[in-house]
């Protein structure tokens, strides 16, 4: 019976049958003794410190761990680092609390059937890697290369270059067509460049920052937030559009609790004001837009009135708040957001709120948009990858036409899973990423996964979709490994390296290692031809005329500062048709699109129910770091935010209990209720990344209420197959006292 029609969900549970490899507990006299020993050679004088790159998040700051003694003690960030400026945000502090996770994988393991019965063992490396590299094989011979997909999100690319390697160009990340995928194609499309991570937004000099549904202050990201907070002691004047009165909100002038789904409209009615009152920046507009005259007929009827009743939000709050951002032109930010996939139509708000840049002449100005740069550090020379007739699976299907490319659709890899069609996908390959968690609708996901024939999940965790794979592989963690060196875009040129810390406490290997492995028994060595991560870092660095042991010492090394805006002396350049800003885009216009934004209405709540908002807490990442001591510690559950006038209907108070039930009828696991003023009477908020379903994580199983799972609903962006989620509606159910 082929695996794919018995595959269930299977639990990595205590109950799991050790092989091989007697990895599990250390005798009590071994333990005794090493208890003893580290008790004897204690001496708090000796430290060391090893700089590397935080991984909570992908921010990537560069940081400083302390080892008491050989033992983990505190990570801080690293002063050179141009990310950090010497400071973590708490997550990345709570960071050394992965390495001593309860929850972590031990050994690799294979699902298997023993007397009629899934169970899971554990098994060497060897054996591991040699079922995966035997099941690909076969894969390979009967569907085609192409049949094997990648899922990721980590700094890691070793994964990638695998699989590219194999013959397949079917790989991609829920952290781009489920995040902030359609900002990129919005400002792409507009400025002929996208925003990127880090996002070159240059807060610090900001005169007037406006936050749409960004909520910087429980969105981490080390630096966006220092530059935040930088900028409100400077006294810049804050506008903060949400439906939920954030952290930011708090330090705001303006406050606009928006009803959720009508930004679009607020968007053009700013644009209207702007342009009809002529507060826009004219010679920047008249050097570089194109297409404008076009684009003022089309904003013509978006008035401030029209706006206001479609928002919620006063007319004169429109006109003050439009006022407000043209009066420090060009000092004055309209901050693109980063998870931007909320109504399916977000690539048009996105190229919306590019548009209001643009007026504003924001895009390459002191305190709008900088030039970023990268520090050149050119790729190691590989073997071209084998050439393949099939194209990727986006390309098959031609559903969108501004896709990014090299940046696949994992909804549209799924369906193709479930369909086999434009061709059948057989395995997955699933690195650092929890598919249950990040891509809408679990059941279309669980109905791709029982079609395969393969699924290799490569995890720190058994996370919840590590239950379901054949085979889990565990990662050592960010303070254990190497990884690929980060250059990202950023206001200076830098390098910067992640590098072990400690050793990885069990069976656990990086991915360089497996995916070096993997390619041996797969016969594609030749592609890692390098004898470990550290040759591999050091062949790419001496090519930039560095060495891994100058970047091994001081973890990041600063490169040149460019010019940064057009007042330093850049000349833009829009990489658009026109060679211009294009407020009027024939691009759009000639796949049917609207060439420029215009605001369609969202389905509204039925009756009795309320639309389902979710976001960032400032102490976690997603499902990642509920189990890291310190950060448990902060924060162990998440609460779903009621209005109070609703809680009180419902008679309920801060820190009782309910369910949250979707139009679906998926319920969620009790949730405490948060009663607050701060957010509207029409929608509930969650925190990301709560509620995990799988048993083995054993200090955060069913703990608070999952969003994921009620995410059944989604809408793809049909511009470039962004999934807006924020179309699902929830009802309260009280919960039974039984006494
Ligand atoms: N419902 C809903 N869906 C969302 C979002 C949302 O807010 N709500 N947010 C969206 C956004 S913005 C994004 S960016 C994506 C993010 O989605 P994902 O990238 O899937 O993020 P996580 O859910 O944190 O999954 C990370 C996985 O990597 C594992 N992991 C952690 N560290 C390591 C490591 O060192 N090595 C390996 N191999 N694995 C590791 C974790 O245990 C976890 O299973 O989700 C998107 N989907
Ligand atoms: N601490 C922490 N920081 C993180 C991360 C993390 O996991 N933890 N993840 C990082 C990642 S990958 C991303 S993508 C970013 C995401 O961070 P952001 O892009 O800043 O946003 P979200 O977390 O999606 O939060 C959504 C906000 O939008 C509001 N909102 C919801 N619907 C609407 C609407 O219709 N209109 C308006 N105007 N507002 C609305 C919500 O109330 C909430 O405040 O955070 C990054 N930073
Ligand atoms: S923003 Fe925080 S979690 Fe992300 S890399 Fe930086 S310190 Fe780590
Ligand atoms: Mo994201």
């Amino acid at each position: 019976m082929a695996l794919s029609s018995r595959r269930k969900f299977l639990k990595i549970s205590t109950g799991t049958i050790t092989g091989i490899v007697a990895t599990s507990a250390l005798s009590p006299v071994v333990t005794g003794c090493k208890f003893i020993e580290e008790k004897t050679k204690r001496n708090v004088k000796d430290i060391k410190k090893t700089p590397t790159m935080c991984d909570v998040c992908f921010w990537k700051c560069g940081a400083i761990a302390h080892l008491d003694n050989g033992k983990l003690w505190k990570i801080e960030g690293n002063p050179n680092d141009p990310l950090s400026n010497g400071r973590l945000c708490p997550r990345g502090t709570g960071g050394i609390g992965v390495n001593s996770s309860k929850d972590r994988l031990t050994s690799p393991l294979i699902r298997k059937n023993v007397n009629g019965k899934d169970q899971w063992i554990e098994v060497t490396w060897g054996e591991a890697l040699d079922y995966i590299a035997e099941k690909m094989k076969i894969i390979k011979s009967k569907y085609g290369p192409e049949s094997m997909a990648l899922f990721s999100h980590g700094s890691s690319k070793f994964f990638d270059h695998l699989i590219n390697a194999y013959g397949s160009r079917n790989t991609c990340a829920p952290a781009y067509a489920q995040c902030r995928g359609p900002r990129e194609i919005g400002f792409q499309l507009t400025f002929g460049d996208s925003i990127n991570s880090p996002e070159r937004t240059d807060i610090e000099n900001a005169k007037c920052i406006t936050l749409i549904g960004s909520h910087l202050g429980e969105n981490m990201h080390n630096s966006q937030v220092q530059e935040f907070s930088k900028a409100i002691e400077k006294g810049a004047s804050i506008i903060v559009v949400d439906p939920r009165f954030s952290v930011a909100a708090s330090k705001a002038k303006y406050y606009l609790p928006i009803k959720p789904g009508t930004d679009m409209a607020l968007i053009l009615a700013w644009i209207n004001v702007i342009v009809k009152e002529k507060l826009y920046d004219v010679e920047y507009v008249e050097k570089y837009g194109y297409g404008f005259d076009e684009f003022v007929v089309e904003i013509e009827d978006n008035t401030p009135e029209w706006a206001s009743t479609i928002t919620e939000i006063d007319t004169q709050l429109i006109v003050d708040t439009a006022h407000e951002m043209a009066r420090y032109k060009p000092a004055t930010l309209v901050h693109p957001g980063r998870h931007v996939t909320w109504y399916g139509d977000d690539t048009q708000r996105s190229r919306a709120i590019a548009l209001l840049n643009a007026l504003l002449g924001s895009w390459g100005r002191k305190g709008g948009f900088y030039f970023p740069s990268v520090y050149e550090i050119p790729k190691y020379k590989y073997k071209p990858y084998p050439s393949s007739e099939t194209p990727n699976i986006d390309e098959a299907n031609k559903t969108y036409p501004f896709l990014t490319p090299g940046m696949g659709l994992s909804t549209d890899i799924r369906k193709a899973t479930i369909t086999e069609k434009p061709y059948p996908v057989k395995g997955w390959f699933v690195y650092a990423t929890n598919l249950l968690g990040s891509l809408p609708n679990q059941e279309e996901t669980i109905k791709a996964i029982k079609k395969l024939d393969l699924l290799v999940v490569v995890d720190i965790v058994p996370s919840e979709i590590a239950e379901w794979a054949d085979v889990v592989l565990p990662e050592s963690t960010y303070l254990e490994r190497y990884d690929e060196l980060n250059t990202d875009p950023f206001k200076i040129n830098y390098v910067s390296l992640r590098q072990p810390v400690v050793e990885s406490p069990n069976n656990q290997k990086p991915s360089w290692w497996i995916a070096k492995k993997l390619a041996e028994k797969l016969d594609l060595g030749e592609y890692f031809p390098w004898k470990d991560c550290e040759e591999y870092l050091d062949t790419r660095l001496k090519a930039a005329g560095l060495s891994l042991a100058e970047l091994k010492e001081k973890g990041v090394i600063t490169g040149k500062q460019n010019p940064l805006y057009i007042e330093e002396g850049i000349e833009p350049k829009f990489k658009t048709p026109s060679g211009k800003i294009e407020f009027y885009s024939l691009q759009l216009k000639e796949k049917g699109f609207d060439p420029v934004p215009k605001y369609t209405p969202t389905e509204e709540p039925p009756d009795g129910h309320f639309r389902l908002l979710f976001g960032r807490a400032p102490v976690h990442t997603f499902g990642k770091t509920q189990s890291y001591g310190y950060l448990k510690e902060l924060m162990p559950e998440n609460e779903v935010w009621i209005n109070s006038n609703v809680a009180n209907n419902f008679g309920l108070k801060s820190g009782d209990r309910v369910k949250l039930k979707n139009t679906e009828g998926i319920v969620t696991d009790p949730v405490l209720v948060k009663a607050t003023e701060r957010i509207r009477t029409d929608c509930v908020y969650l925190v990301h990344g709560f509620g995990q379903q799988s048993k083995a994580l054993k200090s955060t199983y069913k703990i608070g209420a999952s969003d994921a799972q009620l995410t059944s609903k989604y809408k793809m962006d049909p511009i470039m197959g962004g999934t807006g989620m924020n179309i699902n509606f929830v009802s309260i159910e009280k919960e039974e006292y039984n006494g």
